[in-house]
């Protein structure tokens, strides 16, 4: 453990990236977001697999709120321009980036967390972990994608429920709801997710490009587009011709390129 806020550390060619503010429970704030983000850019480089893990007995308790209570009260004063929403741009680089991510979660995964959580690709959860999402007990409303990826996961009526009830479901729970896949005993979701992680990096990079961004898309498609992207992506090995046309214009064989008018 260091004292930045993200902690990063590579294992081979599986980085771990560790939300480091245990004190307030992995909350985050607009640093949190900036020290993940390139934690997520240099995992992309050097790594072919990712871990997303909580310093502490949290995984993370969701936006920081008392950040969240100074710009409600106008002591952060608003942006002038409208961006795209940070945890929108950072949460979908690890979605939708060249590598697959697993989240090892225990104790709090709310809110924010939870969003956070369901931009990795695989989740595994120890016996204590809770799931939840308190934002209508907090005034607010979901804000990191968790409309898009929670929803998708766990479907409207267990997402409403949660949101209207603020109900927290327990490892068991999240078994059924898909927000995990595998629960490991306390204290042993880190380990368990190191073992998965070291099983998808033997699959080729290409497979695990594959998997992570083709098969989101194609859920969004009509049965008709799905199954021409798929085939697209199956036959996707690059012909043999293609060799050869780039050999013929490094060696200086390829016919010119003419112009428009010549
Ligand atoms: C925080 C935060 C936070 C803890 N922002 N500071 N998220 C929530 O509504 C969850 C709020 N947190 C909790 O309900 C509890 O803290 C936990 C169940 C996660 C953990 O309980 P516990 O008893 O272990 O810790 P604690 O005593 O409540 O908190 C310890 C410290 O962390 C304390 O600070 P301290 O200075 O008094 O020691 C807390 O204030 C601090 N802390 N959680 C700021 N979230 C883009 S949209 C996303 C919308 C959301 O994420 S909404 C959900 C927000």
């Amino acid at each position: 453990m260091n004292d930045t806020l993200v902690t990063y550390e590579l294992d081979g060619n599986i980085a771990l990236i560790g939300l480091n503010r245990p004190d307030k429970r992995n909350a985050v704030s607009e640093a949190v977001i900036t020290e993940l983000r390139a934690a997520v850019v240099r995992a992309h480089d050097e790594a072919d697999v990712a871990i997303l893990f909580g310093h502490g007995n949290n995984f993370c308790a969701g936006l920081d709120l008392a950040e969240a209570l100074k710009r409600a009260t106008g002591q952060t004063p608003a942006p002038r321009k409208r961006k795209r929403h940070t945890w929108h741009e950072v949460f979908d680089q690890i979605e939708r980036g060249p590598i697959p991510f697993v989240a090892a979660l225990q104790g709090a995964v709310v809110g924010g967390g939870l969003e956070l959580a369901c931009a990795a690709h695989l989740r595994v959860c120890d016996e204590t972990a809770f799931f939840g999402l308190p934002e209508g007990q907090r005034g607010i409303f979901v804000g990191g994608g968790g409309t898009v990826r929670i929803q998708r996961i766990v479907g409207t009526t267990v997402m409403t429920d949660m949101m209207l009830t603020g109900r927290l479901l327990t490892p068991a729970e999240g078994m059924q709801e898909h927000i995990v896949r595998y629960v490991a005993p306390a204290g042993a979701a880190l380990q368990k997710a190191r073992e998965l992680a070291a099983r998808i990096a033997q699959n080729t990079l290409e497979t695990n490009w594959k998997i992570i961004n083709v098969l989101p898309r194609i859920q969004d498609m009509s049965h008709d587009d799905g199954l021409f992207v798929e085939q697209l992506n199956s036959a996707m090995a690059r012909p043999p011709e293609v060799e050869q046309r780039l050999r013929e214009f490094v060696e200086g064989k390829a016919a010119p390129l003419k112009s428009p008018t010549s």
